[in-house]
């Protein structure tokens, strides 16, 4: 790889992007972990983790940084239809699964309405930082409409970062558009990078004007997006591998593909559940190919942090997915509402917005810290998860029976780590619990030995505690890291004086079938 390109930094010295770029692939410590020095979620680095210039493209980017994930928003606009590869865990009614969950359909839309549409939400949500193409289709074979939204959003709304997906087919040939358009962060799905593996995902690709099948398919996309990859490494573009974790096709494997994309500078690796079921129609969700389970997953996720950032608060969001991750909103801005609406963009009142967030980031920070220094000098390799309610901002400040999805933490003598998330159903139906819901909620976080929420009813309080799982109120709207690092200290102190013994939790199931929008 030619990584001859130069760049200054902000004191001035010139560095070579491939230098950064390598720099960022290694990176294993998180300085927000209280200087364990432990491998940590990469995409958790914080500022003094990363060169300045990485971590200002990064810090405001909700995919790209796991702590502005809970303060910023991003949103997709679903301009492009068509596409050029099939995958066997895709249908084509719906948006392309390699960000969608499967089963979500998005309107779509024409360049100029997408324009209007992100000044609409930018107008209303002013931690909406990042606006990103992908799908419904893929946005490189829809290359036109794709640098068209982005080219009127540029103009209009230049504070906004733009970010792309794509399955990299075409990739190499666009590499300079996107450079030209500022494109700063760039997603790549790549699932395989042994042919052989890649027949079984990919029946066929559209190249050239050429259909191909089996391994000569799969061996020019492997081709073509490795090539892609080292081009917008080369440009110090950013770059995240999205691989879907299919057990028995590709789930060894990922190892390889997380070496192979590491080695080409790539700074972020999510690997996402396969999510099949037969209501799909995908070819996978009909041969009954199962997903991963939510303790398959972390071990894979583990086993590849080791050699870079990996991504593990991805959700699998919708092409027209509005909102911080995990909300979605995208009903408030359909295109009729949007058409109707008088949109007024004020750049200032977005600045001073975000001002305020990062007054109330550095606060977070402050006091997990100060948590941490409590722990500082506890000697235990006892490691537990625990599932947290949120509606945002680093805060436990949901009910359980309003929680759409519980965020999970590891919690070790080296702090409060993001480990995934769940999607659940609502237990709250309106005046009553939904005993079902219950079930499956117990389900989901069943690997965790508590749960925090804002608020929570007798009756679910009964059923966790029966299921082992200890329900936490203590701690309301108080900020997640800083109380779970509380909560962890208390447990290591009652297992060291005998009063609890520790014991290790079962599996938990990810959920499957598709997102059905809340508003
Ligand atoms: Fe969208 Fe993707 Fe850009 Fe993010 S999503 S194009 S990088 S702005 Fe993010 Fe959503 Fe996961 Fe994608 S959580 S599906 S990783
Ligand atoms: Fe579907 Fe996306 Fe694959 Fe195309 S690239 S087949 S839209 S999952």
């Amino acid at each position: 790889m030619d990584v001859s390109a130069q760049h200054e930094d902000s004191s001035g010295n010139v560095a070579e992007i491939g230098e950064i770029m390598q720099a960022m692939a290694e990176h294993k410590g998180c300085g927000t972990t209280g200087g364990s020095g432990k491998a940590s979620c990469g995409s958790a680095a914080g500022q003094g983790d990363l060169p300045t210039e990485i971590w200002e493209k990064v810090k405001n980017h909700p995919c790209y940084s796991e702590e502005a994930h809970h303060h910023y928003a991003r949103m997709h606009v679903a301009v492009a239809p068509a596409c050029n590869i099939q995958c066997n865990y895709c249908n084509r009614k719906y948006d392309c699964a390699n960000e969608s969950r499967p089963g979500v359909v998005s309107e779509k839309l024409t360049p100029e309405q997408a324009a209007k549409k992100v000044l609409a939400v930018a107008s209303t949500i002013p931690q909406m930082t990042v606006l990103g193409i992908a799908g419904p289709g893929d946005p490189l074979a829809n290359p036109e409409k794709t640098f068209k939204t982005f080219e009127l959003i540029s103009k209009t709304a230049p504070d906004i970062k733009l970010c792309l997906s794509t399955n990299g087919l075409t990739l190499p040939d666009h590499v300079d558009t996107i450079a030209r358009y500022n494109v700063d962060h760039v997603t790549i799905t790549i699932n395989m990078v042994d042919p052989e593996i890649g027949a079984q995902i990919y029946p066929w690709i559209f190249y050239k004007h050429k259909r191909y099948t089996g391994y000569e398919a799969a061996k020019i996309l492997t081709d073509r997006q490795l090539q892609g990859l080292e081009m917008l490494t080369e440009r110090g573009i950013l770059c995240k591998i999205n691989s879907v974790m299919i057990p028995g096709i590709n789930d060894q494997h990922l190892v390889e593909v997380n070496k192979a994309v590491k080695s080409r500078g790539a700074f972020l690796h999510n690997i996402m559940p396969l999510i099949s079921s037969p209501e799909h129609g995908t070819v996978f969700g009909l041969n009954g190919q199962r997903g991963p389970s939510a303790q398959e997953l972390k071990a894979l996720q583990d086993s590849c942090e080791g050699e870079m950032n990996m991504m593990r608060h991805c959700r699998q969001c919708r092409a027209d997915a509005v909102g911080l991750l995990g909300e979605d909103r995208s009903a408030e801005f359909t295109t009729e509402k949007i058409m109707a609406m008088e949109v007024k963009y004020d750049a200032e009142t977005r600045k001073a917005y975000q001002a305020k967030v990062e007054e109330e980031r550095v606060a977070k920070v402050a006091a997990k810290q100060e948590e941490l220094e409590q722990l500082a000098g506890a000697a235990s390799d006892i490691k537990v998860l625990v599932a947290v309610a949120t509606k945002g901002s680093g805060l436990i400040n949901e009910h359980f029976g309003h929680a759409k999805e519980f965020q999970v933490y590891e919690l070790s003598t080296s702090g409060a780590k993001f480990v995934g998330h769940r999607r659940v159903d609502l237990y709250c139906q309106g005046g009553y619990g939904e005993e079902d819901s219950l079930e499956t909620i117990i389900r989901a976080i069943n690997d965790c030995h508590a749960v925090f929420v804002a608020k929570i009813g007798g009756c679910p309080k009964g059923d966790l505690i029966k299921a082992g799982i200890e329900p936490v109120d203590q701690y309301a709207h108080e900020f997640i890291e800083k109380s779970a690092i509380a909560w962890f200290k208390a447990y290591l102190d009652k297992v060291n004086s005998g009063e609890i013994v520790h014991a290790e939790r079962g599996d938990a199931a990810i959920r499957q079938g598709a997102l059905i929008s809340a508003a």
